[in-house]
């Protein structure tokens, strides 16, 4: 079976989390990803987090499946010279640098074009244009300038930063929808363009429900917030809602049974108004299902704690996993807080693939996400990461077609071998 993206190549210049996140996605679809790295040192998430010594950690791993590895000093004229090569005979390069790194290299986007003008320049930098431009960022920074930070948590605790990734992957995931969008776009005019993605704008595409909330609150207080039920005045700006639900429908994670030693015995579940006789009726409370207090949604919000601590009672006979199939079958929206443990393993997600092992030369056997988007005619295998520079002499020559004598000379330039460090005076 043919691949979506058979056929595209990548220079991959990505390092860290956002930009692998994107250029593993592509190399899933298809695409033929050359990660280009220094040598000696290459993406530093390599040599980071490590569980086991001189291993590629987990956290490259992770990130870089489905890639091939060259290592080039591209500040060596030689390895200029190779680059030169590699932006002639790719479809898209893809760099999450510093700003400012690729124009110090040398190649600004005019070069670029100059040299392919169907290559595709696909960026990651933290801000967009404006006071913070030059500011280098990771993660939790964006999670914070663009507004997740500030609604998440609770509202009398301190902002707080998310377990998943919205920052770096969430914006790897973004820069590779505009990719394709670009390559779309190509097959009708030829021509390459920038695309760019900054972490901040990423992170508030993803809280754009807050942004939402923000307006409303110029129109009265947000009732489906459980500080309205408890008659607590908003402020001027969003405030952290703990675990309520985003969507209007009253949520609360509540504790089932062993949550006393079990951290994760819990399930969120969501009191949603076409369901509420069913609720009624299973937690035990059937005469709420007409009384002026319950019956309907906008008398249950000046409610809700003393509702969900009902619902709780109930909860709290259950396993998490009981409460989800007895709601389930009335089409009660739950879900139980799964652990890292369990999803690690869930039968089902192997199944699908989301969750796959993978076997590496140096680090064995290991587990991996896989690609959570599923396309019918395009499966995707996941294939173990490179080692460093494990393609290197392979790309020289099948991919840039350089002969025996000219691959010499780039091994004798010094273009592949670690900079030399000055001696210190
Ligand atoms: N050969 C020679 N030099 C190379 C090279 C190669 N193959 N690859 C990289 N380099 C050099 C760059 O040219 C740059 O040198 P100068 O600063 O002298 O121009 C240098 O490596 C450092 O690049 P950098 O600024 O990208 O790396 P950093 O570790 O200082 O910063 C990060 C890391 C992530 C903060 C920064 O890259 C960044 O802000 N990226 C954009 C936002 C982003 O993606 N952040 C998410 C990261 S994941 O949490």
């Amino acid at each position: 079976m043919t691949k979506a993206l058979k056929g595209v190549r990548i220079l991959d210049f990505t390092h860290v989390q956002s930009g692998p996140t994107c250029t593993q996605l592509l190399a899933w679809f298809g695409a033929d990803v050359i990660k280009v790295e220094r040598p000696g040192v290459g993406d530093i998430t390599r040599g980071q987090l490590q569980d086991k010594p001189k291993v590629d950690s987990l956290y490259f791993t992770m990130l870089n499946h489905n890639k091939r590895s060259i290592t080039l000093d591209t500040k060596n004229p030689k390895g200029k010279e190779v680059l030169t090569a590699l932006i002639k005979s790719c479809d898209v390069l893809v760099e999450n640098f510093g700003p400012g790194v690729l124009d110090r290299m040398g190649f600004p986007w005019e070069k670029i074009h100059a040299i392919n003008p169907k290559m595709i320049v696909a960026s990651i930098k933290g801000f967009g244009p404006g006071p913070y431009e030059d500011c280098k960022v990771y993660e939790n920074v964006a999670q914070c300038t663009g507004g997740s930070a500030s609604t998440t948590g609770f509202r009398d605790g301190l902002p707080l930063v998310t377990g998943a990734q919205i920052g770096d992957s969430g914006t790897g995931l973004h820069l590779g929808l505009g990719i394709v969008a670009a390559l779309y776009q190509r097959t009708m005019t030829g021509q390459g363009q920038r695309v760019t993605v900054a972490m901040q704008d990423g992170v508030l595409n993803l809280a754009r429900v807050k942004l939402r909330d923000q307006q409303r609150l110029a129109h009265g207080p947000l009732t489906e917030y459980s500080q309205y039920g408890e008659g607590i005045p908003f402020g001027d700006a969003v405030p952290r809602a703990g675990n309520d639900s985003g969507g209007g429908q009253p949520g609360r994670i509540l504790k089932c049974k062993g949550w006393e030693s079990d951290p994760n015995a819990y399930i969120y579940f969501i009191t949603q108004a076409p369901v509420w006789e069913k609720i009624c009726d299973v937690i035990g409370e059937p005469t709420w299902k007409t009384h002026p207090d319950y019956a309907k949604p906008p008398a249950r919000l000046s409610r809700l704690n003393q509702i969900f601590e009902r619902i709780e009672q109930w909860t709290t006979t259950k396993t998490k996993f009981e409460a989800m199939e007895i709601l389930n079958k009335y089409d009660i929206p739950c879900g139980p807080i799964l652990s890292m443990k369990e999803l690690a393993e869930d039968r089902s997600l192997r199944a699908s693939g989301t969750v796959v092992e993978v076997d590496h030369p140096t680090r064995g056997k290991y587990l991996s996400v896989g690609n959570p988007i599923k396309l019918s005619d395009s499966p995707s295998e996941v294939k173990r990461s490179p080692l460093l520079g494990e393609h290197t002499d392979e790309i020289l020559r099948q991919v840039l077609g350089f002969s025996d004598h000219q691959v010499k000379e780039i091994h004798d330039s010094g273009a592949l071998d670690p900079p030399q460090k000055v001696a210190a005076e």
